[in-house]
């Protein structure tokens, strides 16, 4: 009878027949490998990263989410307003950041909302990138969301300082129009030219430019962090400006942290059609052909390496395909071994209320819908107080 048993096992649970490795999932795929050169060398150590690294950067630019000028109209110039020294209870103080565009032709700003620990020396910080209305972000706390939970983030001896991603650019088809890139209305765009992520991307990185600024902040402990849009918007922001510590992305789904190919849910296709604007126009190239896109999202979380990264599921958020942001963390692991590091230590597929932490990738998978919660939030908490290297209290 016995060796019939595991027989038996699969008639009674034939998913199982389905489920395989991590590591054969991701085989499955088809995917570019992360460490080939184009010259079709392998990267074998972390001294050959960096031109595996800008080569992955100029594809992304090129064919996703598009290049940001270089032109000196995107000059800026910061000034600050301590608004309290004894905001929440007297636990933080509260500064409004406002980034003006230099360009005389411009009035756009961008406002950044900062709470600072005052018991903390120089804290690491939490930079939310908030795609939803500006009330889940409210300075003055009357109300409070769960959102940005800054009292928390605060309890925890973590900066939380938010960007409202459309004070950069318009979240529409209009885009074009106002914000940062009505400064460009006069240069004709191209199939290369920057999206909305990237105009966000790039406002993070204007953020970015103060914290490094303000001697309260631990400039060498800075977290990005993005919901669904935000989320891809803060993957490929900590990509490009290698200054940000870490990127967190929470069920960013389609052209965030879940791979394009075998992708269920939202697919190229979709995404392109309903928000073109958000990527440059060569992306529309690979609707209905992900297979043909010459990288993968893997190869945007691996953009990360050696820095922290983190990619948060929820289970019933089909649309963004949790397993596909699993197998994206799992396939950018390998960069991180170069650096004698080990990227996500997974035990095997998650399952609801799994929780990913020990390597320099953490991961979980959160019961329930499309959303950034409470419990999100103290996943990263935990996760970045187990890894960020922070400056002494
Ligand atoms: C959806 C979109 C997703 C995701 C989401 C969001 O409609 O299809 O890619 O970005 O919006 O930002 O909440």
């Amino acid at each position: 009878m016995k060796p019939l048993f595991p027989f038996f096992v699969l008639l009674l649970f034939p998913s199982m027949l389905a489920i395989g490795s991590p590591a054969d999932l991701v085989k499955q795929r088809g995917l570019p490998d992360v460490l080939k050169l184009q010259s079709g060398s392998i990267v074998t150590n972390e001294n050959q990263w960096p031109q595996r690294r800008g080569e992955i950067v100029k594809i992304f630019e090129k064919e996703v989410y598009g290049q940001v000028p270089s032109n000196s109209r995107l000059n800026t110039r910061t000034s600050v307003v301590t608004l309290a020294t004894n905001a929440m209870g007297g636990k933080a103080t509260l500064k409004r950041v406002t980034i003006h565009s230099a360009a005389a032709e411009s009035s756009n700003t961008i406002q950044m909302t900062l709470f600072i620990p005052n018991s903390v020396r120089s804290s690491p910080c939490f930079l939310l990138l908030n795609n939803r209305p500006a009330t889940n972000a409210d300075p003055s706390r009357v109300q409070k969301s769960d959102f940005w939970p800054a009292e928390l983030l605060i309890e925890h001896g973590y900066a939380a300082a938010v960007m409202q991603v459309t004070d950069v650019a318009a979240d529409n088809k209009n885009s074009w129009d106002g914000g940062i890139f009505r400064l460009f209305a006069d240069v004709p765009r191209t199939s290369e030219s920057w999206g909305t992520l990237a105009a966000w991307a790039w406002g993070a990185s204007r953020c970015m430019d103060y914290l490094e600024s303000d001697k309260a902040i631990d400039s060498s402990a800075v977290v990005v962090v993005g919901h669904s849009r935000g989320g891809k918007t803060a993957l490929w922001a900590g990509a490009i400006d290698q200054r940000f510590a870490g990127a967190v992305s929470n069920e960013s789904g389609s052209s965030g942290a879940a791979l394009a190919r075998g992708k269920k849910g939202e697919q190229i296709a979709d995404i392109t059609k309903t928000f073109p604007y958000w990527f440059c126009d060569n992306y529309r190239n690979y609707a209905g052909k992900p297979e043909l896109l010459p990288v993968d999202q893997h190869e945007l979380i691996a953009l990360m390496a050696p820095r922290l990264a983190y990619v948060a599921s929820a289970n019933e958020d089909l649309w963004s395909d949790p397993a596909s942001e699993f197998l994206g963390a799992v396939a950018a692991s390998p960069v991180y071994s170069l650096f004698g590091l080990r990227g996500l230590v997974e035990g095997g597929m998650p399952q609801v209320g799994s929780v990913f932490h020990e390597g320099a990738i953490g991961y979980h998978l959160r019961a329930g819908t499309h959303n950034l919660t409470t419990e999100d939030w103290n996943h990263f908490i935990d996760f970045f107080d187990r890894h960020l290297t922070r400056k002494q209290p």
